[in-house]
């Protein structure tokens, strides 16, 4: 049976202005049956001799936000998108978009090929498709320079960034500014004065501008561009737009957007896209699920991981009451939060008068005692089960009934934290990657016992703090540290076979990744999780601590480092190396930078696979959105386990079994169903 065609958009008169309005929630996407109704209600607006000016608008949140993204790589269905602007762009009457919003996209594109704009000060418009590893493929790319110039286009369309409405009206992309609660009646009159301008079709207006802009942007973005090729196409079409006529400038756009469209660059980055929104769902959540009302937090630790989670509540206007045991470390703890205000206030992003505001809302003291009247209480201290259970036992008694008892560890087991309580119901992880304020991934792990409205309040404040929030089951080092263990114990095996430190961690780079095992090692502290004892050296890693080599933080690790922390490679390291292998009685080989992506990758995604298999992730899209918030794996790869699919999990078996690795029963699976995750 042909599914009914949903009706999505509408139209009605204002005398002689026809009102064309779009109404498809959430976003009003231009999915196959709003082009339809556009395609069916302008030829009807046009063909009607009484309508002298259309005026477009939409319903509901926002005016149109993009094509929609759902229906990409499926069958096509309905009105070709371009064929749809192009006859709104050619009607013999003026045409208007009223924009509310967030005009996206397609959306945006639709609004350009309307002959006038008229926004609410509240709208925002971009072209934000380079995020989706795509560019404006409706004519975007081609338009802009005519309405905007060539500066403006180039860099809307390169960046994806939108712009306010304010910034639209002074740069001409928008030409009047409506009332924010009268934008149907401000747009109706505009259009009606412009009856007697008549049409403006955008695509026989001048390109204008400075084509220099446009190196100027590959050189000013080559390090965040890094591996990306759509930002590259993006500009090519600008560029395009400046020498050739429209209509080869639009065929030039089509042909550049089908080949992002069709390649794995925008497959992975629309896949994270929707992989981030379903991280947020928890599957076989009850319906009636409440949320707990979260009015004050309290964190214990005022080190580095306590100072930046407080800053995440404080910024959003929550009061945080911070422990400590001892008066300096709170004192310094204060002292740094406030530096760090103080450096963003520096740099634009807070006025001072909010920096006062939100130290305003920060209660230091160095009593548990304190926390009594928190909704949610986060421990931050030392990674020590007996420390945590000790602080759990005593937050049992203080506590209020119903607040949540969040422990930040990284790997620790959050059961075991549980039974310092009474009420395990209550208790899970929220595990903030450092530092804590800049980091977008938090871990929140579910307990055997945490109740469902925890673990959904838990999951709902992560996201109201902008974090992107994943849940993880209890087990060492959940999702992110647990997948990268078998890659830094690989990382030093071949290190012991004869690769060095900077080859392993260039191949990483190379790849996409922010940095290598190596340079990540000495980021975070070579003796992280060392057992101190200097006259214990069993490992290379107990070497280099043993003799100070702990990292950026002391100058050397696994490479030396100059007072601004230039790394160069280390002979001492080489020497370190060399005395274990000969210990060892190994053979220096020449290792290929193929074998470290097998030896070093591929066992991440074995351990995704396992992860799954033991429901410590919900989905593998949610272990992918772990190490692109997390650890940087490059976006335009879409994750370890999107990647896998893209690499070929029938490669990838094979190679692991070729090193010698035990092969997870759902990745062999996979392999032999030659399928992805
Ligand atoms: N297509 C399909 N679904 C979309 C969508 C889209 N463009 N945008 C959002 N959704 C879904 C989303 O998955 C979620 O679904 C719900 O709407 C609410 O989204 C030819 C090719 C508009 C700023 O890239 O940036 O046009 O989880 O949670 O926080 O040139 O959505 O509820 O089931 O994000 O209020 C270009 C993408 C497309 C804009 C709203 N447009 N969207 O944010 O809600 S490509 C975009 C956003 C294109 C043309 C090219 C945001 C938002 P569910 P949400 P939000």
């Amino acid at each position: 049976m042909s599914e009914e065609t949903p009706v999505s958009v509408t139209m009605e008169k204002d005398g002689d202005v026809a009102v064309i309005i779009v109404n498809n929630p959430p976003v009003n996407a231009l999915s196959w049956h709003v082009r339809q109704g556009l395609e069916d209600h302008f030829a009807a607006a046009i063909a009607d001799d009484s309508v002298k000016a259309i005026v477009l608008r939409c319903a509901g949140a926002t005016f149109i936000a993009g094509a929609d993204i759902s229906e990409f790589g499926k069958p096509p269905r309905g009105p070709d998108f371009n064929a749809v602007l192009n006859s709104i762009e050619a009607a013999p009457k003026p045409v208007v978009a009223a924009i509310h919003g967030t005009a996206l996209g397609g959306g945006l594109e639709t609004a350009l090929v309307c002959h006038y704009r008229v926004a609410v000060p509240s709208a925002k418009l971009g072209v934000p498709e380079v995020k989706l590893g795509l560019l404006p493929g409706a004519g975007g790319t081609q338009r802009l320079p005519r309405v905007v110039g060539v500066e403006a286009a180039a860099t809307m369309t390169s960046t994806g960034d939108p712009l306010p409405a304010t910034k639209a009206k002074e740069i001409g992309l928008v030409d009047e500014l409506a009332g924010e609660d009268s934008l149907a009646a401000d747009a109706i009159a505009f259009a009606r004065a412009k009856i007697a301008a008549g049409p403006r079709p955008t695509r026989e207006r001048p390109v204008f501008g400075d084509v220099a802009v446009i190196e100027q942007l590959k050189t000013a973005n080559a390090k965040r561009w890094r591996g990306f090729e759509a930002p590259y196409a993006n500009l090519a079409c600008v560029e395009a737009a400046t020498r050739l006529p429209f209509d080869e400038g639009l065929a030039f756009e089509r042909e550049q957007f089908m080949k992002l469209m069709f390649g794995s660059q925008s497959a992975a980055q629309r896949h994270i896209f929707f992989a981030e929104r379903q991280a947020a769902k928890i599957d076989g959540l009850p319906k009636d699920t409440q949320l707990r009302d979260i009015k004050k937090v309290g964190v214990i630790g005022a080190g580095t991981m306590g100072g930046g989670i407080s800053m995440n509540f404080l910024q959003k206007g929550i009061p945080v009451t911070i422990v400590e045991m001892q008066q300096d470390a709170l004192d310094r703890g204060i002292g740094v939060i406030r530096k760090n205000y103080d450096a963003s206030a520096a740099k634009g992003r807070f006025k001072p008068e909010q920096v006062d505001q939100m130290m305003g809302i920060l209660t230091p003291t160095l009593s548990l005692d304190d926390l009594a009247d928190c909704d949610l209480i986060i421990e931050a201290v030392y990674e020590d089960m007996d420390v945590k259970k000790d602080i759990f036992g005593k937050l049992d008694a203080i506590a209020k009934p119903g607040a949540i008892l969040a422990s930040n560890t990284s790997y620790l087991d959050v059961d075991e934290i549980a039974t310092a309580t009474s009420r395990p119901g209550d208790v899970l992880g929220m595990h903030f990657f450092s530092p804590a304020n800049v980091m977008k991934l938090l871990e929140v792990v579910r307990g055997e016992k945490t109740a469902p409205d925890a673990l959904a309040t838990a999951m709902a404040i992560g996201k109201k703090i902008g974090k992107v929030a994943v849940v993880a089951g209890v087990c060492d080092g959940f999702i992110g540290n647990r997948m990268l263990k078998p890659r830094q114990v690989e990382a030093m095996n071949l290190l012991m076979e004869g690769a060095t430190p900077a080859q392993v961690d260039k191949v990483h780079v190379d790849f996409g990744m922010p940095m290598g095992p190596f340079q990540m090692s000495d980021l975070a502290g070579v003796d992280i999780g060392w057992h101190r004892d200097p006259n214990r050296i069993e490992t290379i890693r107990d070497a280099l601590c043993a003799e100070g080599r702990w990292g950026q933080k002391k100058q050397a690790g696994f490479y030396d480092y100059d007072d601004k922390r230039t790394p160069s490679e280390s002979a001492r390291v080489a020497e370190i190396i060399e005395q274990f292998r000969a210990k060892a009685g190994v053979e220096k080989r020449a290792i290929s930078d193929q074998e470290i992506i097998e030896r070093t990758l591929y066992p991440m995604v074995n351990e995704g696979a396992l992860i799954l298999s033991e429901g410590k992730a919900q989905r593998a899209s949610d272990i992918d959105v772990v190490w692109i918030y997390g650890y940087g794996w490059p976006v335009y790869r879409g994750g370890p386990m999107f990647w896998a699919g893209l690499e070929g999990t029938d490669k990838i078996v094979a190679a692991l079994e070729q090193h010698g690795f035990t092969v997870a029963p759902l990745l062999k699976e996979k392999a032999e169903a030659k399928t992805g995750f």
